[in-house]
């Protein structure tokens, strides 16, 4: 197929509360939206990036103008583009797999539309809906923690995952262990907040029985993170760190890390997510589907990754209401501590015109008029 026009959108969804990281807070979700206007028809993707640098390198005006500059003129320029040409297509550019990303994935979801095929069938999903967990922000208190996680438990989320800092790890852990049990199902994620020199603190978490460590150290220290994973008993899982498949590939022949969050924007799209999956299973690797504070078309593609084989732990896909009171598609709800996967064409999501609009705090065509191409 041919592509005639990119629309990039920006909207602004309030958050339903602040969410806080070890590397910022934020109240609202500020999304970069692409929708690729083909000969086969169209097809929408949800950008990955953030408004600012501060968790990824890649960032929301970056990747807007590397859209409108680079990667749209190439895929333009090609006789002939689908889904699986388009890492290829764009080969000349360097990096910026989640701008890439959400062209393939808003190609792919044109061609999956017109051929009237679910992203979950395409992928080559094994059940039709998953369990689900949800990441609580850093709160101000112990008490706030406490309630938050306790709401969450009552809406039935199957697992919960605190994020972490040093100065906020031990103590939260085993409030929420001491307050909610052995049997709840709890990780920590610290998005990078440590060194190796910490590891004595890291160590005092074997005792609450986490499921997994996500992401302790810098998203380039594979040896640091293998070596972290000798002085745990605690599973160390890599979020940050899995840029690539390559990359999942280096950090499990290192020993870097016994479990895998995918976030399929971070990798370069579904397809090369499907390969970290498959990567991860020959190993004998869990993996689980990490969350970016998506809209409902990002949260729908990531419900049908989700739902493959190898995803044998709870993501961090959560229920709409979890962060939005209003979103740019119909909700996702939470059933029994599962999210539906979704089995119309494409992501099978549509998007509401009326809300976006209102949402919308940018909007642009490419090619620019009187762009040259
Ligand atoms: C993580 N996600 O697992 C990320 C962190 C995160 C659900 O914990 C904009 C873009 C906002 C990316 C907020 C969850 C974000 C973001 C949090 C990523 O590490
Ligand atoms: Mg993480």
């Amino acid at each position: 197929m041919k592509i005639k026009a990119v629309e990039l959108r920006v909207a602004r969804l309030p958050l339903v509360t602040p969410f806080r990281t070890s590397r910022g807070s934020q109240d609202d979700r500020v999304a970069l939206l692409v929708r690729v206007d083909t000969t086969d028809g169209e097809g929408w993707a949800d950008c990955a990036v953030g408004s600012a640098p501060f968790y990824e390198p890649e960032f929301l005006s970056g990747a807007r103008s590397l859209m409108a500059e680079y990667l749209v003129p190439m895929l333009m320029s090609a006789p002939s583009v689908t889904a699986a040409k388009v890492q290829k297509v764009l080969g000349p550019v360097k990096g910026h797999q989640m701008a890439k990303a959400a062209l393939e994935t808003a190609i792919l979801d044109a061609e999956l539309r017109a051929r009237r095929m679910s992203f979950a069938q395409y992928l080559g999903a094994v059940r039709d809906r998953v369990p689900v967990g949800v990441s609580v922000g850093i709160p101000d208190s112990l008490t706030e923690l406490i309630r938050q996680v306790e709401g969450y438990l009552e809406e039935g989320y199957r697992r919960i995952k605190l994020k972490i800092e040093p100065g906020w790890d031990i103590e939260p852990i085993r409030a929420v262990r001491e307050q909610f049990g052995q049997d709840l199902a709890l990780q920590a994620d610290a998005n990078t907040a440590y060194t190796l020199a910490s590891a004595w603190r890291l160590r005092a978490l074997d005792e609450f029985g986490l499921l997994l460590l996500e992401q302790p150290l810098a998203a380039d220290d594979l040896l640091g993170h293998a070596e972290l994973a000798g002085l745990l008993t605690t599973r160390i899982c890599l979020d940050e760190s899995i840029t690539s498949p390559q990359a999942a590939a280096a950090a499990l022949r290192l020993g870097a890390c016994s479990v895998v969050n995918i976030k399929p924007a971070r990798v370069g799209g579904y397809l090369a997510a499907r390969a970290v999956h498959d990567l991860c299973a020959a190993h004998g690797v869990p993996v689980w589907c990490g969350g970016m504070l998506e809209t409902g078309i990002g949260r729908a593609a990531n419900l049908a990754l989700a739902a493959l084989e190898n995803f044998s732990l709870p993501g961090d896909i959560s229920a709409t209401a979890r962060y939005f009171a209003e979103d740019i598609t119909a909700p996702f709800v939470l059933e029994d501590g599962h999210i539906t996967v979704p089995s119309g064409p494409g992501t099978g999501i549509e998007v509401l015109p009326d809300v976006l609009d209102r949402l919308t705090i940018f909007r642009e065509v490419l090619p620019r008029e009187g762009a040259i191409t």
